[in-house]
């Protein structure tokens, strides 16, 4: 009786090494898997189109989103509602092809943001990480232009 009790510490002594060695694994992955995706931005000059695409994307926190100017046009990405306790974002204006702009998104919630030089085109995209927003979770930009004069 006694040696079958001390087989069952021991066994569960190996089965909490075995569980932590699964949550270190899982932690080093996930950790690992921090990915990065592309937002092209596109000058669609004949059909008188300035987009983002995707214009829509769902990330996780950690991600990266890098903004990539396909076109000879001059564009930029700038935050206008951030969730709630996340920081604006505002790119440098990328004036060439192939010119490129990363940001790390950490909080999670939906980011929505404009081109300043398409604003009033509607060149308009969005980042949701993990999740949406709730409708009171969500930050204007402080910066108060209007775009759409
Ligand atoms: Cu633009």
């Amino acid at each position: 009786m006694r040696n079958r009790l001390t087989m069952t510490i021991k066994e569960r002594l190996t089965m909490k090494k075995i569980l932590l060695s699964l949550v270190v694994t899982f932690l080093m992955v996930s950790t690992a898997k921090a990915e990065e995706y592309t937002v092209k931005m596109i000058s669609d000059w004949d059909n008188g189109k300035y987009y983002f695409e995707p214009k829509e994307l769902t990330i996780k926190s950690g991600d990266t989103v890098t903004w990539l100017n396909v076109t000879e046009d001059m564009h930029n990405a700038v935050s206008d509602s951030v969730p709630k306790g996340a920081e604006n974002f505002e790119s440098p204006i990328l004036e060439e092809v192939n010119q490129k702009w990363s940001y790390i998104f950490k909080d999670s919630g939906t980011y929505s943001y404009h081109c300043h030089p398409h604003a009033a085109m509607g060149m308009r995209g969005s980042i949701i990480v993990d999740r949406p927003s709730k409708l009171d979770e969500i930050e204007k930009s402080t910066d108060g232009h209007d775009h759409n004069h």
